[in-house]
């Protein structure tokens, strides 16, 4: 016998990945654990006619000759499956795409570090011609579509996006596959949502804008990191807390998204007891929570937590050639063309008192009879940064205001010139190490 297996807590790439193991391996038995995520068992449920499985207590495992483990390759997170030297060895074929360690040795794997396991099985139908049902296409979809966020994750690969093609040719529903993404957002969800957007406050903390917001939840309450996300795209901030209270139980879940680097919600969380990455990250504090307390905590460690790591001291480039309010046009282009730069400060003394950009010679045309200086063409409209700030508030003054460079000043003084790209060069991660 032939038995398929997967991780407890099956999330739909696991389950899908299942059932596509079935179609390579016909004959074998899907064995799904008891604990399937709420969104798998209710599209299971439904399609049980179609997806007929096995639980680990139906199995008579010393039957088992070859066992095919999907989307794990760890021993503790199969549920009911005997452990080796527990029972018989069996021929294990893995196919998985995590890159934590093993604990499982197989006879035989197939493992990639791509976005979705689902994916691997997809592309080798299609290598393979096998036909698959638009309902199978579907569920495929669904675990691929669920692993990399709808191929934007950082996880994805173009293999990911190569499946997505054939599932969907294979006509794959994405109506169906969006209906049960989002399962988690809910009546209860909803009115959370609601009385969040209504009491919705917006706080400036240097130059990000910050909402957090408290709010009274009655028992247990799934899905509450979706609805600080949906709040977060809703207000449109840069970072969004949730301080979630349970008076009943006498504890308060706090959840935050942050959609700026620097602002990393996994340290802010960790500070709090919990943790997290830079963008999502959550903490439960246990004892008499008290929502105002909390909210003051967290704006102190948002303010302390203000540290980009990539400053603008660390990007800009310097030294900056600079001209002077009086010196001749033509003299400002040949620096300009000199030195390769797009653009030059106008320096009085320590001071910048103008702009010089490509724009602005394209009003001065020589030959003009008198050379005129530079002050009559600067822009005078002068935007600068600090060598603390960070990348982003670089590039929101440039977008904000149309410019192409920013002059940076320490303590009022002229010490380096930041361009736009700069910024991409960040962006971009090409920066030089
Ligand atoms: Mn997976």
């Amino acid at each position: 016998m032939e038995a398929i297996v997967t991780h407890k807590n099956t999330d739909f790439d696991a389950a899908a990945a299942a059932f596509a193991a079935q179609i390579l391996y016909p004959g074998a038995t899907p064995v799904l654990p008891k604990s399937l995520n709420p969104n798998v068992r209710q599209f299971l449920s439904i399609h049980k006619d179609l997806f007929p499985w096995s639980l680990p207590g139906e199995i008579d495992w010393t039957d088992v000759d070859r066992l095919v483990v999907v989307d794990t390759n760890d021993w503790k997170r199969l549920e009911g499956v005997p452990f080796p030297g527990e029972g018989p060895a069996p021929e294990i074929h893995l196919w998985d795409h995590h890159r934590s360690p093993a604990t499982i040795e197989p006879a035989w794997e197939h493992c990639v570090a791509v976005g979705a396991v689902t994916t691997l099985f997809a592309r080798r139908m299609e290598e393979e011609g096998l036909a698959i049902s638009p309902i199978q296409a579907t569920l495929f979809l669904a675990g691929i579509y669920e692993d990399t966020g709808n191929l934007t994750f950082p996880s994805t690969t173009s293999v990911d996006a190569q499946a997505v093609a054939f599932l969907l040719k294979r006509k794959a529903d994405v109506e169906i596959v969006n209906t049960f993404l989002r399962p988690a957002y809910g009546p209860k969800q909803k009115d959370v949502l609601f009385d969040m957007i209504q009491n919705a406050e917006r706080t400036k903390l240097n130059g990000y804008t910050v909402s957090v917001n408290a709010c009274d939840i009655e028992g247990h309450t799934g899905g509450l990191a979706l609805v600080v996300e949906m709040y977060q795209d809703i207000l449109n901030v840069d970072a969004a807390f949730g301080i979630f209270r349970d008076g009943a139980r006498g504890r308060a879940m706090v959840i935050g998204r942050s959609a700026v680097d620097d602002l990393n919600v996994g340290s802010i969380m960790r500070a709090l007891g919990g943790g997290g990455h830079p963008g999502a990250g959550s903490a439960l504090i246990k004892k008499d929570p008290d929502p105002a307390a909390i909210r003051e905590h967290l704006f102190d460690l948002i303010q302390g937590n203000q540290k980009p790591a990539v400053q603008i001291g660390d990007l800009m480039s310097f030294p900056v050639f600079s001209v002077r309010p009086e010196t001749p046009m033509s003299e400002a282009a040949q620096v300009l063309r000199d030195k390769g730069c797009t653009g030059l400060p106008v320096v009085e003394g320590d001071r910048v008192v103008g702009i010089l950009s490509r724009r602005d010679f394209k009003r001065f045309r020589t030959p003009h009879k008198k050379d005129p200086p530079v002050k009559a063409f600067m822009s005078t409209d002068i935007h600068t940064i600090e060598p603390g700030q960070s990348v982003m508030q670089a590039a929101r003054i440039m977008v904000k205001n149309d410019i192409g460079r920013l002059p940076v000043l320490k303590d009022g003084k002229l010490i380096g010139i930041v361009t736009r790209s700069d910024t991409m060069r960040y962006y971009y991660d090409l920066l030089p190490d």
